[in-house]
Parts: structure tokens; sequence; C-alpha cells
């Protein structure tokens, strides 16, 4: 390992040794640069990796709100702004109870790289809080979103820094927020992303990352003359991610076997179609249920409780669209040996990273997700664009627009890797092309 890489890994794991997923997400990113830092001097010089690995700002504050039964309850709220090189801090803002400051440390670290695969101006950060919206009603999401708005409004602006959603953050959570947002600062600012389309939203937001993850995929396979069309394809997660990546997928002509969620999974071996899949977007979008309804409705699907899909069925193409660290390396064997030949990660870092390097050493086309989940972000990009010039787009111009910067970034991840030998290590490439452009800007900018 290159000297340099290797004295602020140690360094970054003594310091914050305790954020686990972090520590996970910078030994992937730096572990790629290797040949680059081989060979270019001016990043060390510049002290880049020490100052890119610690946030610029990080914001904590309490959140205080009123349940349905007039109790008081506080959970505990994160804006991470890591780095605004290239444009104001983007990224989306997470409700879960598993949310703290090493988890929103290693999602803010990703959001640096993919922003800037992506070509548009927009730095990295994340937010969130430790508030579980499951089992809520409305109005209590709503009196908690109101609540952290009232502390986050001041931290964020149109230039300065832009949420969107994440887990636990859809449409719902992004109205409530930029309701107070407005009320707040009495200004109609271009301040959240994945707003309502009558409201300032860009159309193709919703499905923008599911898509993305899936022309990703089908860039790669183009890669190995394999086409989509006919293959079997397991999904992970049925939230936003999840629920496009499938759509997405089954209209390419992929057969999708399988969704799940953190109880278990559902596996249909007849493939979800089209009114399968709008059954689950009212089950999980509108009534907030749980996956193994699915087969109270479909009795020819079995429902594994606790269990992930990889083990489950067999399949060529994989599509984790959950969460972090949900494919590990028992999981990676048994899709390799059930023939499965392209992993394209659709949530942030699900593959552990001894999965990662298992799937890559058995020939398996391999997309981070930094890459391939960039069309979320992405469309957010474009949701800011038309939001500055007070214009909507199209559907046709947007989903166009956003199948345009998937090649792009595949082409961007593709020709980095080949640049250093390894064309096929979209994991290399993306972190170094997404690394370059950054660094040179912190360069350029000063100390
Ligand atoms: P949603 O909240 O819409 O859905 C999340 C899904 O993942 C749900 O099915 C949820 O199940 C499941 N899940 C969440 N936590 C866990 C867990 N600990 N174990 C197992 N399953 C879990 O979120 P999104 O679809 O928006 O996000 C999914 C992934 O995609 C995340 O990694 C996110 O960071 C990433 N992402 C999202 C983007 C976006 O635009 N929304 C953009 C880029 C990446 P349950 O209902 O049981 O919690
Ligand atoms: O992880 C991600 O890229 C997101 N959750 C979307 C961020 C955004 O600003 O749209």
């Amino acid at each position: 390992m290159n000297s340099y890489v290797q004295r602020v890994l140690d360094d970054t794991k003594q310091k914050y040794g305790h954020e686990k997923e972090f520590i996970q997400s910078v030994s992937e990113v730096l572990g790629s640069l290797n040949p680059l830092l081989d060979s270019e001097s001016k990043y060390e010089q510049n002290c880049i990796l020490e100052r890119i690995v610690i946030p610029e700002r990080v914001i904590i504050f309490q959140v205080p709100w009123i349940d349905a039964k007039g109790d008081i309850q506080v959970n505990v709220g994160y804006r991470v702004q890591f780095n605004s090189a290239i444009g104001p801090y983007k990224g989306g803002l997470r409700f879960h109870p598993s949310v703290n400051l090493g988890i929103l440390k290693f999602l803010g670290f990703e959001q640096i790289f993919k922003n800037s695969l992506t070509t548009l101006p927009m730095g990295g950060g994340k937010g969130g809080a430790n508030f579980d919206p499951k089992g809520k009603s409305d109005r209590e999401v709503m009196s908690f979103c109101q609540s952290f708005m009232r502390e986050l409004f001041r931290h964020i602006g149109p230039s300065t820094d832009v949420p969107a959603g994440d887990i636990g953050v859809g449409g719902r959570e992004i109205g409530y927020l930029f309701g107070q947002y407005k009320k707040i600062v009495n200004s109609y600012d271009s301040v959240l992303t994945g707003k309502g389309t009558n409201w300032g939203g860009s159309q193709v937001r919703p499905q923008a990352t599911g898509y993305g993850c899936v022309y990703f995929a089908c860039e790669m396979l183009k890669t190995r003359k394999l086409d989509i069309a006919g293959k079997t394809v397991m999904v992970s997660g049925s939230g936003n991610v999840a629920q496009y990546a499938a759509e997405k997928a089954m209209q390419l002509g992929a057969k999708v076997i399988s969704l799940s969620d953190s109880n278990g999974s559902i596996i249909d071996p007849h493939g979800i179609d089209a009114e399968k899949l709008a059954f689950i977007m009212e089950l999980k979008n509108v009534r907030r249920g749980r996956i193994k309804e699915y087969v109270e409705k479909y009795p020819t699907a079995t429902y594994y409780e606790n269990q992930r899909p990889w083990r489950l069925a067999k399949c060529h193409i994989a599509l984790p669209c959950a969460t972090q660290n949900e494919l590990d390396l028992d999981d990676a064997k048994v899709l390799v040996a059930n023939g499965c030949f392209a992993v394209c990660e659709g949530a942030n870092m699900p593959t552990t990273l001894e999965a990662t390097q298992f799937l890559q050493s058995n020939d398996v086309l391999f997309s981070p997700g930094k890459a391939s989940n960039a069309g979320g972000v992405a469309t957010s990009g474009l949701e800011m664009s038309q939001n500055a010039i007070r214009l909507g787009w199209s559907s046709q111009e947007v989903d166009e627009r956003l199948h345009g910067i998937m090649v792009n970034i595949h082409n961007a991840a593709r020709n980095a890797a080949a640049e250093f030998g390894k064309p096929d290590d979209y994991v290399m490439g993306a972190n170094i092309a997404g690394f370059r452009k950054v660094a040179d800007a912190m360069i350029d900018l000063g100390i």
C-alpha cells in the first residue's frame, strides 16, 4: 500500500475506530487511490487525504416533539456538512433508530465522491435523526419534522446545503420539512429536493435512484455483450429504491423474483409483474405495511422471516437496495455458486468489503453504490436546476438526462479504472474519478 494512504488510514482508524461504517468506507475509498497517489505527489503535498476525511462542519441538535398521547419525546438530529469544494453540500436525510454520527459520516463521505461523479456542482453532506417513523401517525411524523426543521433551517440554504430523502424520509417527510422551512424563512427556496411535482419537485425524482441503478447495470452488462432481458434478478428492500429498480428491470424484460424488508424476504418464483408491483407500492407507501403481506395476496410466493434474499433462490443479477452491509461474504459465495454474474448496488455500501473482494475476484461485474445509485442525487441536482430557472422539464426530458448521466458515470469509472490497468474494477474507477475532481478543486481553492 502507498505509504501516504497507509498513514492517513491508520490515523483515521486510531481516532475514529468506533465509527465502524465510516472506517469501512474510508478504507474502501483510500484503498482504491493507491495507484493514483503513487503517480501524483500533489495530493500528499496539499494534505488532501488528511483534510478530506474530516467533515468541514458537523451539527448535532436535540429534536423535542409531542406524541399522539401528549407525551414529550426527544431525538437527536444531525447534519454532516462534509465537503463543499465543488458545490453546496448535498445529500439525504435518514430517519431510522440506528442513525448515529458514524453512520452519517460514512454516508456523507460516500456522497462527496458520488456527487462528483454526477458531473453536477454538488458537494457532499448527509443528515438525519435516530427517529423511527414506523408505527407513528402522520401527525406525529409532522410534529417531528417541524421540530427537526426548527433547528436545521439556520444551517441550510439553496447555495449552502440542500438536503433530500433517504431511509425513512420520502415525499411525506420532505413536504412537512419544506412547509416548516418556508414558514420560518418566508421564502420559497430550493432548499430541499424530492419535493412533490406540484410544489417544485422534479418529474422522475422518485424513480431516479432505482431506474438509474438498472441503467448502470445495463451498461456494465453491455461490456460483456449481455442484456438484462430474460435474466432473473433479485432485489432487496421494498422502499423507494427497491420499488423502482424492480420496475425498470421488469420494463426491460427481466424477471424480478425477490423483495425484502427488515423483517424478512419474499421469493416469487413466477416473477413480480406490474400488477404485483402496484400492490407493493400501495402496501409500502400508502398503508405502510410489511412485505410478508405479499404472500397473503399472492400465495404462490414464499415469505422467509429474518432472511435476506441472496441465499433463497438463484439469480443472474443482484440489486441490493435496502441498507448497508446487507450482503456478506457467505451471501456472495452462494450468489457466485448459483451463477450470479452482476451485482449492482442500489443502496449505500450494501456489500461488505470481503464480499466485494470475493465477487470481483470471481469475475462478477460489481458496481459500488456511489456510482450506480448516483441517479437519485443527480436528479436532485436537476431539480435544483429547474428550480433555479423556475421551469419544470417533462418526464421524458428528465429521464433522458438521467440516462445520459448514468452512462457517463459508467464510462468515467471504467475509463479511470482502465487508466490504471483494471477496466473491470468499478470500485477503483469510481473512487479515483470521483476523488480527482474534488481533490483538484480543493487544491485550486487553497488552504
Ligand atoms: P426506504 O426507507 O424507502 O426503504 C428502505 C428499505 O430498506 C425498506 O424496505 C426497509 O425495510 C429496508 N431496510 C432499512 N433498514 C434496514 C435494515 N437495517 N435491515 C434490513 N432492511 C432494512 O429507503 P430508500 O429506498 O430511499 O433507501 C434504500 C437505500 O438506498 C439506502 O441505503 C439509501 O441510503 C440508499 N439510497 C437512497 C436514495 C434515494 O434517492 N432515496 C439515493 C441513493 C441511495 P423496513 O421497512 O423494514 O425498514
Ligand atoms: O444517498 C443518496 O444519494 C441520497 N439519499 C439522495 C441524496 C439527494 O440529495 O438526492
